[in-house]
């Protein structure tokens, strides 16, 4: 039947003052339902939001048809975090509606400066990991990939960092108590997932590998999505975030009215804690069963989810690995593939083998980490009560590959049993990242050393099985949030400079940059932008710590989570050794600097929180001595995040990148700064050494053994060597036994003190003179002004390769092979 009826149209957002006015004051009446007179700062803010939003929703509409008309191949980016940061700004750019909002505002009496304090940052992520799948949702929008990214909407995002005598204290971040004007809520597509319960044979498979599952418990996933707007396109893709809701029997009416409140709500609760909180750690496994369930749950709704959108325009499934690509985000979203051979098998009665061949195809992973307590595994018992059919699924699995092992090395049992996606030794536990290399077509490494050191060491035995299956994609970072956003002085200076804003989307265009490294003109700018953004820093440090911080002082900031293998002790180790002689010396000619450290550490990661603790200690030892402070602060910006992060890398000059090398997957705050103008200190770790073999290495200070050497130190390190011969060392340690930092307790800091002379896991002793010896050489650049602001200049001009535009164009060469799909004004 055909309807003659006309389509009805949506009507058009204007954009002009008087539509964008006249829209927000209908919004402030009809959707906030308010008045001007009555209404509060948080109305004027959802109002704002949902004026800008509506420029966006058109684009979605449009996106959403254009991509039903091609039916073409689509990216999914399952991932259990993203690091989103705030919307309000990032969507009056997309939609260039800044210049309609701003005057607007200022007649209504305020400001987007002071609304955008009711933009909440959705915290759903720990650091880098989610961070990056945000950056690689932002370039593929801004590339016009077609792409949805799929996450849990956590109730509660990463906690909130405060201090209490030094100490880390963590409150829950409610971060959608006041709304969130951002997302949409899509009911329809809601689905069910199950868990524990039992399998059964059917009667119909004389294969004997299709099975029923009966699972015991089932919830309900709700999605909702946030728009992704790409940059200077009109391609608005999503990230759709799923809830866990019990079912709609749940409430137990008859238990409430006799009055057990609590029992009858239980079955809600338990099923609600599934979505309630993200892991606030991002390197250690934590054998927790609820975990699990959020990873399941993450990965069951999302692959009904994509096996519904297949199929509004596709039959069968001999398509599905050429419309679908999926990314794996690290070993959280593993189950997937599991998952997607149960659908097929189980549900769709698909043979095995050709199951087999499609989930082969469907999937792609990428790794994230080199430190063998982060390589995910999860105890067979646990599986089998949990998720028993999957159980017997990754049994089949890995019968059918280690018979392929057997074929490809005949009689090399040792070979099988490091291969096998079960390990053996001790209890029985499946290793999450085999299971992925085996189910995916290809395995990506962040950096060139890292891809480097997993096939020759983590994964080496894969790689010695299937070479091919090995890339290296370098990871990047949006320029449009990390420079246009963060720096807006910056990116006038660089859109004078080239000539245009092409950059914010070619930011190759920043080697224009370099021709300028010698102008003294030029040089001025950059160092005066600089300065008006340290200006920017030092009002946000001494508002949230009290601290005055000098704006012409070098600013050296260490910015990432807390982690042993970053090694946040021998930066401290530096900081003390300042403080030591320039106590012992007043007079003693040092640059004056400021250390900035931000971070958080897990709430169950003890020696971290320790270090966190004597951070402010030192901290403020240095800050109140009279000598000491006229030259030297320190500060630890409390509950660094994205929104922080904004304000920090702009301002800062000296960008420290100092992991044991061999640790660091990538890094990239080091981008981040580096596209800044900060100029980096660090060893020959993850991406650092891409950033100095792009910037130079006369721009770039290095220190410190590199993995190799790392690796043979590990051998014979005797950390109280170190300790014995160097009395810097040995004075900074000291300081911090003798209790200096602890008004004289000698206990409180000693388990730090006891883990860098007892083992020195991660070596900081080994390169603390070095590092040491590295820094004076950053006083002695820093004291020639000019010659700084060459180097950061360079810095700048030569890290275009870094932008996430160039990793996102490096997965689709190598991995996705999709297409563009232009989105049509
Ligand atoms: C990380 C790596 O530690 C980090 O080096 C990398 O830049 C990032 C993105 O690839 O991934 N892996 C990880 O588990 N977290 C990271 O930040 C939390």
């Amino acid at each position: 039947m055909t309807d003659a009826r006309p389509r009805p149209t949506m009507r058009s957002v204007g954009s002009t003052l008087e539509e964008f006015e006249r829209d927000l004051i209908s919004n402030l009446y009809y959707q906030r339902g308010t008045t001007l007179e009555s209404a509060s700062g948080s109305d004027g803010y959802h109002t704002l939001a949902l004026t800008v939003r509506d420029r966006l929703i058109e684009r979605y509409a449009r996106t959403a048809a254009a991509h039903y008309e091609a039916n073409p191949r689509f990216v999914y980016y399952l991932s259990a975090e993203y690091l989103l940061g705030r919307q309000l700004r990032q969507n009056l750019l997309y939609t260039d509606t800044e210049k309609l909002a701003r005057p607007i505002a200022a007649q209504l009496g305020t400001s987007i400066e002071e609304l955008e304090r009711y933009d909440v940052e959705p915290g759903l992520g720990n650091g880098g990991l989610g961070r990056l799948a945000a950056c690689l949702l932002d370039s593929m929008a801004t590339l016009d990939i077609p792409a949805v990214g799929y996450g849990i909407r956590y109730e509660f995002g990463i906690f909130k960092q405060g201090f209490r005598d030094g100490a880390q204290v963590e409150r829950p971040d409610d971060w959608t108590f006041y709304g969130n004007p951002w997302e949409f809520p899509a009911p329809d597509d809601r689905q069910k997932v199950g868990f524990y319960g039992a399998t059964a044979p059917v009667l119909d498979d004389p294969s004997g590998l299709r099975r029923q599952w009966s699972p015991g418990e089932i919830v309900r996933g709700e999605p909702s999505h946030m728009l992704v707007p790409g940059y200077g396109t009109q391609t608005v893709n999503i990230v759709r975030l799923w809830r866990a809701r019990a079912s709609r029997e749940s409430f137990d009416l008859s238990r409430f009215g006799a009055g057990q409140y609590k029992e009858a709500v239980e079955d809600i609760t338990r099923a609600e804690n599934i979505s309630k909180v993200l892991y606030p750690d991002d390197s250690t496994e934590q054998g927790r069963e609820l975990r699990l369930k959020q990873q399941y749950f993450l990965v069951a709704c999302s692959l009904r989810d994509i096996i519904r959108r297949y199929r509004l325009r596709n039959d069968g499934w001999d398509a599905f690995p050429a419309k679908v690509v999926v990314q794996l985000n690290d070993t959280h979203p593993v189950m997937a593939v599991v998952e997607l051979m149960r659908l097929l098998v189980d549900e769709y009665r698909v043979d095995w083998d050709r199951a087999w061949s499609i989930t082969r195809r469907t999937f792609n992973y990428t790794c994230h980490t080199l430190l063998p307590e982060a390589l995910e595994t999860w105890p067979v018992a646990l599986l089998e009560r949990l998720l028993p059919r999957h159980m017997e699924l990754i049994y089949s699995i890995n019968y059918f590959f280690l018979q392929e092992v057997e074929a490809t090395f005949p009689g090399d049992g040792d070979r099988v049993r490091r291969l096998s996606i079960i390990s053996e030794d001790g209890e029985r536990r499946v290793r999450m990242a085999h299971l992925a290399v085996v189910a995916s077509s290809a395995v990506n490494g962040v950096a060139e050393l890292h891809t480097r050191l997993l096939t020759e060491t983590t994964l080496r035995d894969f790689a010695e099985l299937w070479p091919q299956k090995f890339h290296n994609v370098t990871n990047g970072v949006t320029p449009r949030r990390f420079v246009r956003m963060a720096n807006p002085r910056l990116s006038e200076l660089i859109t004078t400079t080239t000539g245009s804003e092409r950059w914010i989307t070619d930011l190759d265009q920043l080697d224009a940059l370099a021709g300028k490294a010698d102008d003294q003109e030029f040089l001025d700018r950059w160092r005066a932008v600089k300065r008006a953004n340290k200006v920017d820093l030092a009002a946000l440090v001494e508002q949230s710590t009290g601290v005055v911080m000098d704006p012409d002082s070098l600013c050296d900031v260490m910015i990432k989570r807390f982690h042993e293998y970053k090694r946040q002790h021998l930066k401290l180790l530096h900081v003390i050794t300042l403080f030591n002689r320039l106590r012992e010396d007043p007079d003693l000619d040092v640059v004056p600097r400021t250390v900035l450290f931000g971070g958080k550490a897990a709430p169950g990661y003890h020696s971290m929180k320790l270090l966190i603790r004597l951070v402010n200690a030192v901290a403020e030892a240095v800050n109140t001595d009279p000598v000491v402070s006229r030259h030297l602060k320190v500060v630890l910006q409390p509950d660094y995040n994205v929104s922080r992060a904004l304000v920090v890398i702009p301002a800062a000059d000296l960008s420290e990148q100092i992991s044991l090398a061999g640790k660091e997957a990538s890094g990239t705050g080091n981008m981040k700064l580096a596209l800044n103008g900060a100029v980096t200190i660090g060893t020959l770790d993850g991406a650092n050494i891409e950033i100095r073999d792009r910037v130079g290495a006369e721009n770039f200070f290095l220190f410190g053994l590199d993995a190799q050497q790392a690796e043979e130190q590990r051998r014979h390190h005797n950390p109280r060597a170190y300790y014995e011969t160097d009395p810097d060392l040995r004075a900074a340690i000291d300081a911090i036994a003798n209790g200096v930092f602890a008004k004289g307790d000698r206990t409180l800091f000693a388990p730090v003190v006891d883990a860098m002379l007892g083992r020195d896991e991660y070596l900081a002793l080994a390169d603390y003179r070095a590092y040491m010896e590295c820094q004076e050489r950053v006083e002695r650049a820093w004291r020639d002004q000019d010659a700084w602001a060459r180097m950061s200049v360079l810095n700048a001009a030569r890290c275009g390769f870094f932008s996430s535009d160039r990793t996102v164009r490096d997965y689709c060469d190598l991995i996705w092979r999709v297409d563009p799909v232009r989105v049509t004004g």
